[in-house]
């Protein structure tokens, strides 16, 4: 009987964050270096095919401060637990304590078309040095998005064909130069939403599952 309540919290736990609605969308991501721009040799240690994995976190309620209907922007500091990291190979690209997760939405807009992207400042400006992590999911097509609200899912990968990441440092002075990593998506998953997905609902049916079989077991033992 131990096993069984240890098998369903197990299941359970993590289930109660999305089937009961989380507050907020935790998205995982991988992909694959595709191109790096590095004049200032910043990006030195990464090569074209690199793996690299990330995620990114901001709450369901945050307001659109865009009155635009066909755009949105949200923000939502690091440090009230908005961020987004980017690992390429074994180093994390990790928001500065003062950035800000700034979230674009841009529904059938011009020249812009159907877009999300997250952006988020990665140093703190010093010196003329900054740097960001930015990801950009866009469907030409004008189909991925039908208005400016917050997505609570992961995106789509096949319906926005034009998706990609970068790690983006920005210096100035006497010559100012940009470097930029770039990488292509492989996956990107839904880990926390207050919508259930449905790696949510096959937990939700194995949960159900072992509890029926639990009390049909235990039935059995009571009447032998
Ligand atoms: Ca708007």
């Amino acid at each position: 009987m131990k096993s069984h309540i240890a098998i369903l919290a197990a299941v359970l736990v993590p289930l109660s964050s999305s089937v009961l609605g989380a507050d907020r969308v935790l998205v995982t991501f991988t992909g694959t270096v595709s191109s790096i721009t590095d004049p200032a040799g910043v990006f030195s240690a990464f090569s074209v095919g690199d793996p690299v994995t990330g995620r990114y976190t901001y709450r369901v309620t945050l307001p659109d401060t865009d009155p635009d209907p066909k755009t949105g922007t949200y923000r939502q500091s690091f440090g009230d637990g908005g961020g987004l990291w980017i690992t390429v190979g074994s180093t994390e690209f990790a928001p500065w304590e003062g950035g800000v997760l700034e979230i674009g939405v841009a529904d059938n807009y011009p020249i812009v078309h159907d877009m999300f992207d997250l952006d988020i400042q990665t140093l703190e400006p010093a010196d003329c040095v900054a740097s960001s992590n930015w990801l950009m999911f866009k469907d030409l097509s004008d189909s991925a998005i039908t208005d400016d609200a917050l997505l609570l899912l992961a995106p789509d990968l096949s319906a926005f064909p034009l998706s990609f990441g970068q790690v983006v440092g920005y210096w100035c002075g006497p010559s100012s130069q940009d470097a930029t990593l770039e990488f292509n998506f492989t996956s990107v998953t839904t880990l926390e939403s207050p919508i259930p997905t449905l790696s949510t609902w096959a937990l939700a049916i194995t949960a159900l599952s072992l509890m029926a079989c639990g009390t049909i077991v235990l039935r059995r033992r009571v009447a032998s």
